[in-house]
C-alpha cells in the first residue's frame, strides 16, 4: 500500500543530507514542519518551512525540552487514516495528518565520548525525538519514519518510483526506528550504570550497530553478521581494510585474537593465529626477526593463518610474509612499500588499525549461552608478584622468557602449555581437556617442527614453559622436564603444590608461581 507524502515533520540534530531531502519534498509540494534549529537551516537554504510552534500555536519552552510534545503533533502521527472515529476526532481538534517523520536524536553518545560535563550529558538525552519516532513507527501503516541519514537514499528512490512510500519500506524503517530508540536508551542506561559504578546492573541492554552482513557464520549453514558497539578500541571493528577478500566470521574472530595477543608486547612482535589460538609468537629487535622466530614454532599450522604485528609493517617483513599463504594481516600501519609487495597477493586481507589497543584497558566480554549472557571484565590481568618456589632460581634470561610464555598463555585456549626460548614460542599445546596432554602435544609438535627444519635437537631443549593454570599433579611438569624445559611458570595453588615443587627440585629446574590464573575457555 502506497502512502503519498503531503505533510512531513523534520527535526534533526545531524543535519547531513537535510537540504537535499527537503528540496525533494518541496519539489513534491510537501508541507514541511520543523523545530527551531532545523527550521532555521531549511530557511537559510531557501526552503519553505512551518515552525512547529506556529503549527501548534504553542512556543518551544523549557529551553527546548518541550518542542514537539504536543497533541497536534502526536495526534498527526498516531491518528489512523482507516478509522472514522480517529478521523472525526482529528477534525474536531484541528489535528492534521503527518505522513513522514524524519528525526535523528540529540547526540547523546557523542556528548559522552567528548568528555562533556554531567549537565551537558543530561541535556542531550532526547525525549521528544524518541517519542516522535515511536509514535510514527507504531502507525507505520500510514506514516513513514526516517531515523538515520543513510535511509534518505532509499526514501528518495521510493518517491521516484512510487510518488509515496510502500508498506514494505515503512515496516523496514519502523523496525530500524525501534532498534534505534532501544539502542539509544541502552547507551543512556549504561551511562547511568557507569555513574553508579555499577558494572553489572540488574537489567542489561546490549546494543550494537550492524557493520556487515557476513557471507555465513562459523559454518556455511549458519547465518551471521558483525556488529560494532561504539567502543573506540583499535582492532578489527574499527580497522580499515586496505585490500583483499571480504572478511569472514572466522577471520574476524581469529584476527581479533591475534591482534589482542600481539598488543601485549612492547618490543617488535608477531603473533600467528590459527583457529583463535596462537601457533607462533615472538618478540625481537625487529619485526622481520620476530616473524622468522614466530613462523619457526609451527610452520605447518601457520599455513593459512592470521598474522598480527605491533609495529608498522615494513617491506622486509612483508617480503617474508608473502612467501606463505595467509588469510589476514593486521597491523597498526602498513608502509606503502610493504603494501605494494603484499598487493601481489590480491586475496590476502590487510587491515590497518591506526594504533595498538591498550592491553591493560578495562572492558567487557560477553558470551551467550542458552537463555542468557555471561558478562565479565576482560582479562587485563598481569601478575606482578612472582614467587620462586624451587631451590634453583630462574636466571634473568629465563625469567624474561617465563613472563613472555605466561603472557602468550593468556591468549591460548585452556589447558594451555607454552614452551618459549629467546622470547619466541617453540611449542604450544592448546585446548586439551588434560594439562598433561597439552604438555605432551606441545613438545611433540615442537619436535616435529625441529625435524622438518633439520635441527639436531627439539627446540624445547633448554626452553622454559608456562602453564595457564596450576599443575594438579606432578605429571604435567614431568612431561615438560622430559621435553627439556629448565624453568616453569604457573599460578600455583594446587592441593598438591608440594609434590609438584618436589618434582621440580628433583629435576633441578626453577619454578615461579604467579598467583594469577589465565583460563581461556
Ligand atoms: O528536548 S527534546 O527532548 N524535546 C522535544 O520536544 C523535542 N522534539 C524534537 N528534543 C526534541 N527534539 C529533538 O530536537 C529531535 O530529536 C532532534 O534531535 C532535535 C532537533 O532540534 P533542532 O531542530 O532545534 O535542531
Amino acid at each position: 500500500q502506497i502512502i503519498p507524502v503531503r505533510r512531513a515533520l523534520i527535526s534533526v540534530s545531524d543535519k547531513t543530507g537535510l537540504i537535499d531531502l527537503a528540496k525533494l519534498l518541496a519539489e513534491n509540494s510537501v508541507e514541511i514542519l520543523s523545530t527551531g534549529g532545523t527550521a532555521k537551516a531549511l530557511r537559510d537554504a531557501g526552503i519553505k518551512v512551518v515552525e512547529v510552534s506556529d503549527f501548534t500555536g504553542f512556543p518551544e519552552i523549557l529551553d527546548g525540552r518541550v518542542k514537539t510534545l504536543m497533541p497536534q503533533i502526536h495526534g498527526g502521527l498516531l491518528g489512523r487514516r482507516d478509522l472514522a472515529s480517529h478521523q472525526e476526532q482529528m477534525k474536531q481538534h484541528n489535528i492534521l495528518p503527518i505522513d513522514l517523520l524524519c528525526v535523528n536524536l540529540y547526540p547523546f553518545e557523542e556528548t559522552v565520548a567528548s568528555g562533556a560535563g554531567k549537565e551537558d550529558i543530561i541535556e542531550n538525552i532526547d525525549i521528544g525525538g524518541p517519542a516522535l519516532i515511536r509514535a510514527a513507527s507504531k502507525n507505520h501503516s500510514h506514516v513513514a519514519v526516517l531515523t538515520d541519514v543513510h535511509q534518505y537514499a532509499a526514501f528518495k528512490e521510493e518517491m521516484k518510483q512510487n510518488s509515496g512510500t510502500t508498506i514494505r519500506q515503512r515496516r523496514k524503517w519502523a523496525q530500524a526506528a525501534y532498534a534505534r530508540t532501544a539502542a539509544y536508551d541502552a547507551v543512556i542506561a549504561s551511562w547511568f550504570a557507569d555513574q553508579a559504578k555499577d558494572i553489572f546492573p540488574e537489567r542489561l541492554n546490549l546494543s550494537g550497530q550492524r557493520k556487515q552482513i557476513l557471507r555465513y557464520g562459523e559454518n556455511p549453514h549458519q547465518q551471521a553478521a558483525f556488529y560494532t558497539n561504539g567502543e573506540q578500541r583499535p582492532g578489527v571493528a574499527t580497522a580499515q581494510q586496505l585490500q583483499g577478500k571480504e572478511l569472514s566470521y572466522n577471520n574476524l574472530n581469529d584476527t581479533d585474537a591475534a591482534f589482542e595477543a600481539v598488543a601485549e608486547f612492547d618490543k617488535p612482535s608477531v603473533v600467528i593465529v590459527k583457529h583463535a589460538n596462537p601457533c607462533g609468537a615472538a618478540s625481537a629487535s625487529s619485526l622481520s626477526e620476530a616473524w622468522d622466530l614466530a613462523l619457526r614454532c609451527d610452520p605447518v599450522s601457520a599455513f593459512g593463518g592470521i598474522i598480527a604485528v605491533n609495529r608498522p609493517l615494513d617491506k622486509e617483513t612483508a617480503q617474508k610474509i608473502i612467501t606463505i599463504f595467509s588469510e589476514v594481516i593486521i597491523a597498526p600501519k602498513v608502509n606503502s612499500d610493504a603494501l605494494e609487495i603484499l598487493s601481489k597477493k590480491k586475496n590476502v586481507r590487510i587491515l590497518e588499525t591506526g594504533a595498538m589497543p591498550d592491553p591493560l584497558a578495562q572492558g567487557m566480554t560477553v558470551r551467550t549461552l542458552a537463555g542468557g549472557y555471561l558478562l565479565q571484565n576482560r582479562d587485563n590481568g598481569r601478575p606482578s608478584d612472582f614467587k620462586v618456589v624451587t631451590k634453583r632460581k630462574p636466571t634473568e634470561k629465563e625469567m624474561e622468557d617465563l613472563i613472555f610464555a605466561f603472557t602468550i598463555g593468556k591468549h591460548v585456549k585452556s589447558n594451555a602449555i607454552i614452551y618459549v626460548k629467546d622470547k619466541a614460542t617453540v611449542g604450544i599445546g592448546a585446548g586439551q581437556m588434560s594439562r598433561v596432554d597439552s604438555a605432551r602435544i606441545a613438545a611433540h609438535k615442537s619436535a616435529e617442527a625441529a625435524q622438518a627444519a633439520d635441527l639436531e635437537k627439539p627446540m624445547t631443549q633448554g626452553s622454559v614453559v608456562a602453564s595457564d593454570a596450576f599443575f594438579p599433579f606432578a605429571d604435567g611438569l614431568q612431561a615438560a622436564v622430559a621435553a627439556g624445559a629448565t624453568a616453569v611458570i604457573q599460578p600455583g595453588g594446587s592441593m598438591r603444590d608440594n609434590e609438584v615443587i618436589a618434582a621440580a627440585d628433583e629435576a633441578g629446574i626453577a619454578m615461579v608461581f604467579t598467583g594469577m590464573r589465565h583460563f581461556r575457555h
